[in-house]
């Protein structure tokens, strides 16, 4: 056996042939030798210098980088440095990903409410169909409505509009641009049906939001849930409290407008019936936005104390709405609302965050054909997106592990910006064909896999050292070790809103506020929407790359 000492960390799966490969040296010296051997035999096969010091702020580490991108031979390696530091073994291939993408997605299928999870598909993680009864709305408490179905948020079991939009825009997003990802089943109980699994599964979803639209006048519930959170160990199919629809908001309505368009267009060489429904909803929905020009953001009314996801802001939800409905039906209302937000702009435009929706709204508009746009417009969004994009290649070479976070961003959830992050630059990417965005993205996405300053993969299942004890209900009720695989972690939160991170992390540097406990619900919860960035991502780097990097 060979003794690993963790002065080096490297993505824990390895790297594809033709993409950018680097890994990083807590030990160093300026110009040191590195080399990359052969994990079986021990000879080195790739020789390089040692990059830095880089002083990496968010993490308190002065570390060196090892950049070995031209190393394109299939294997198993390690790296070593001139000091006897040897890493762990990683492999090069082009399917090094594939089994975390089917993962990743699966996950989403571990997150479903209102069926039974059976071992066929859910092996040892198995459980009984849960939260079934109708929902009491709020403020009306006579009436009752049936909204079983559509996944989990998270390691509570509430349903949330908001994010849940999010998490299908992600998934759809990555469908589009790689169907070919999706080619293997999962698999899920409608694998086999002429329908790829990751449309399935996002209709597991928009059936439930199909329900949360409020039939009296359109507008969505902002959420489901009981009063208060289960205990932590509660399993779904015993969580029996009241189930409440808090109000209708007009960042769930704005939300619920958009994926439905959205998903009308993916949905209609399969299902022109389902396709239809969304598409009407979409417009039903739109109508009330319309009706409802100026909404106070969503609160929690006094007596419901699950997640909040508070938006004051709702002019991004209306742009991606009116993007969407745009690019679906190409009518010209939604163009002039569409452009008129855009020249107000009185929102982030680029962000891809639950709370922030903008970014889905410039991606609907920059893939319209020509003769749809507006040239100008299309013009400044383009080099929107791209000046975004350029601003985090500018902070990741400053970064030791070459992502794009500055200490502050070190927040509730921070995995999902750096995914975001990744999603941003791959966009870039395809819109430039610049190299630079495709490998600061890959940084990203090995930071996610064990390339940071907590040496650990963020996603439980995937590597040989990953997070083991989420904060996910199901995971802790179910008295089986082994985590639930493919879900990521939100990571490092220098804001240690919870007792156990209080109490374990207090004066660690921002990157590596993060304690693997299934208590520490602000650093280790799971979530669909920190999923969903990584499904595009993976996505992205399943496809193999005709040209090689060195050649280039
Ligand atoms: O945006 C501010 C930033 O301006 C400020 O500098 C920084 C400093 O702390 O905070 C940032 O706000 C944080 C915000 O997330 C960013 O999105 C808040 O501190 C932080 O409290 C807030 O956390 C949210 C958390 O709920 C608590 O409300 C997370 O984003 C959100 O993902 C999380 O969502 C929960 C649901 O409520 C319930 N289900 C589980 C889910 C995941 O934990
Ligand atoms: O489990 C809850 C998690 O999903 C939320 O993100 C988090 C913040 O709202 O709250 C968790 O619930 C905790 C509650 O807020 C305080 N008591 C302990 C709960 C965890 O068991
Ligand atoms: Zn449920």
């Amino acid at each position: 056996m060979t003794t690993i000492n963790h002065a080096i960390r490297v993505g824990q799966l390895g790297f594809q042939p033709n993409e950018h490969k680097m890994a990083v040296f807590l030990q160093g010296t300026e110009g040191g030798d590195f080399a990359v051997e052969d994990a079986a035999s021990g000879k080195a096969v790739y020789r390089g210098k040692l990059h830095g010091p880089i002083q990496s702020e968010a993490s308190g580490e002065r570390v060196y980088q090892a950049v070995f991108t031209e190393l394109d031979q299939p294997g198993e390696y390690r790296i070593t440095g001139s000091q006897g530091q040897k890493s762990a073994s990683f492999t090069i291939s082009e399917s090094v990903f594939h089994h975390a993408h089917q993962a990743l997605l699966k996950a989403f299928y571990y997150l479903r409410c209102g069926t039974d999870l059976e071992k066929e598909y859910a092996e040892p993680w198995t459980h009984k169909a849960c939260h079934l009864t109708p929902a009491i709305v709020y403020g009306q408490e006579e009436r009752r409505i049936d909204v079983s179905g559509g996944w989990h948020d998270a390691g509570d079991y509430g349903k949330y509009v908001v994010p849940g939009a999010k998490a299908v825009a992600d998934l759809l997003l990555a469908y589009e641009d790689a169907p070919d990802a999706f080619s293997a089943a999962i698999p899920l109980p409608e694998s086999g049906s002429g329908v790829p699994d990751v449309l399935s599964e996002c209709r597991y979803e928009l059936e439930w939001m199909l329900k949360m639209q409020d039939s009296d006048n359109d507008g969505v519930f902002h959420k489901v849930t009981t009063l208060k959170f289960p205990s932590s160990d509660c399993m779904p199919e015993d969580d029996h409290a009241d189930l409440y629809l808090s109000p209708i908001s007009a960042a769930a309505t704005g939300c619920f407008a958009g994926v439905m368009a959205m998903a009308s267009r993916l949905y209609a060489s399969f299902d022109s019936v389902f396709a239809k429904r969304c598409l009407s909803a979409a417009v039903r929905a739109w109508s009330w936005l319309e009706r409802n020009p100026e909404v106070p953001g969503f609160e929690n009314p006094p007596i419901i104390r699950t997640g909040e996801y508070d938006d004051s802001n709702d002019r991004d939800e209306r742009f991606w709405a009116a993007a969407e409905l745009y690019r679906t039906t190409g009518e010209a209302v939604y163009h002039v609302a569409f452009r008129k937000l855009a020249e107000e702009s009185d929102f982030y435009m680029y962000r891809l965050g639950w709370a922030d929706m903008g970014g889905y709204g410039v991606l609907a508009y920059l893939r319209l054909p020509a003769a749809q746009q507006h040239a100008d417009l299309a013009g400044k969004l383009k080099q929107g997106w791209i000046a975004q994009a350029d601003d985090f290649v500018k902070r990741s070479k400053r970064d030791g592990y070459g992502v794009s976070l500055l200490p502050s961003h070190y927040i509730w959830g921070s995995n999902m910006l750096i995914l975001n992050h990744a999603m941003t630059l791959l966009i870039a990417y395809q819109l430039t064909g610049e190299e630079q965005y495709r490998a600061c993205a890959y940084n990203h996405w090995q930071y996610i896999l064990g390339c940071n300053p907590v040496d650990l993969s963020y996603v439980t299942g995937v590597g040989d050292r990953y997070v083991r004890n989420p904060h996910y209900r199901p995971g802790i009720g179910d008295g089986i070790a082994e985590p639930i695989p493919g879900m990521v972690s939100g990571g490092p939160n220098h804001g240690l809103q919870d007792e156990i991170a209080e109490k374990e992390l207090a004066g660690q540097p921002p990157a590596k506020c993060f304690v693997d406990h299934e208590d520490s619900y602000a650093t280790n919860e799971i979530t669909i929407y920190w999923n969903s960035p990584a499904v595009y991502v993976t996505a992205q780097f399943t496809k193999a790359r005709a040209a090689s990097l060195a050649a280039k």
